[in-house]
């Protein structure tokens, strides 16, 4: 029995980055059915998978689980993140029945009128500095790493020592204010726009709350909360656990089992004839041709 819901929200799942939990995310994909799904961004995360190819299985069952929902009816949009903002480049196209969108619009079912966007664009230190979130990203770690090189630059060339971590730290403590306003920033711009709430990703911390008379909606992430929005029949949104999701529907095939209906692993696909049609008896790269070009040097399985 699948759990049933008009619309699902997802962000940052990280899909290429060794944090992303991608094997529960697929097995929240198979448990639920829905009329339509938001992809909010950082879907794949182009920025470490530049660094380092890493695709694991579960991280094509995630893309294909996607894809089969979209081939079934589930009307599926992408909007592009930042750290995949490769996929920019195709706004207003289609890619295997997914629309592919800056930002979008959804309709909930009381026909309140959300705006759904990754949220980056507000974030002010992503937009002066890329390198900087990228360091950022990596941690604090390469940021001394960075100081040691330069400086041993500097002895080398007999010039005094100077602190390019304090330096950077100084921005940092600027970028924790620009996320501080991050939820204002989109909160006006829903406001702005004449809508009723806005639905976003990017700084990783799920919350649903009413800011002034604007509902803030942020889908979390599937790093670390693994969470995501769902909308249900009546229009209510609602903010889920995917693994308390998860747990539940586990506890409910046991008492299935006892009972007896002797079925056999929930999570084992069968293969779809359309997908395999589609993607061939190995469906690895050809899912992102684009990806694969992009990288001449991907080490693959
Ligand atoms: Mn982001």
């Amino acid at each position: 029995m699948k759990a049933r819901f008009r619309t699902l929200f997802l962000s940052d799942c990280h899909l290429g980055s060794g944090g992303a939990q991608a094997e529960q995310l697929a097995r929240v994909l198979k448990h639920v059915d829905c009329d339509a799904i938001f992809l909010v961004g950082d879907i794949i995360d182009m920025w470490r998978l530049k660094q380092r190819w890493y695709w694991p299985d579960a991280h094509n069952t995630v893309i294909r689980r996607l894809l089969k929902m979209s081939h079934r009816g589930t009307s599926i949009t992408y909007i592009p993140g930042n750290h995949d903002e490769f996929a920019r480049q195709f706004c207003g196209l289609v890619f295997g029945g997914i629309q592919i969108s800056m930002s979008a619009v959804h309709e909930t079912a009381d026909g309140r009128r959300l705006l759904v966007t990754h949220g980056d664009q507000f974030d002010l230190i992503v937009r002066n500095s890329r390198l900087l979130s990228i360091a950022g990203s990596t941690g604090y770690e390469l940021l001394l790493r960075l100081n040691r090189a330069y400086n041993a630059g500097r002895r080398l060339f007999g010039l005094p020592y100077d602190s390019l971590s304090q330096a950077i730290k100084a921005r940092v403590k600027q970028a924790c204010t620009f996320i501080s306003n991050f939820e204002g920033a989109l909160v006006d711009e829903a406001r702005r726009g004449g809508f009723d709430g806005v639905v976003c990703g990017h700084i990783h911390k799920a919350e649903r709350r009413m800011i002034g008379e604007i509902e803030y909606l942020n889908c979390g992430d599937w790093v670390e909360s693994c969470t995501l929005l769902v909308e249900h029949r009546d229009g209510r949104i609602e903010l889920v656990d995917g693994l308390a999701l998860l747990a539940e529907r586990d506890a409910r095939a046991e008492i299935e089992a006892e009972v007896g209906s002797g079925r056999s692993d929930p999570d084992m696909d069968e293969i779809d004839p359309w997908l395999a049609g589609v993607f061939g008896p190995t469906p690895r790269l050809e899912v992102f041709p684009v990806m694969s070009g992009m990288m001449p040097n991907a080490r693959v399985g």
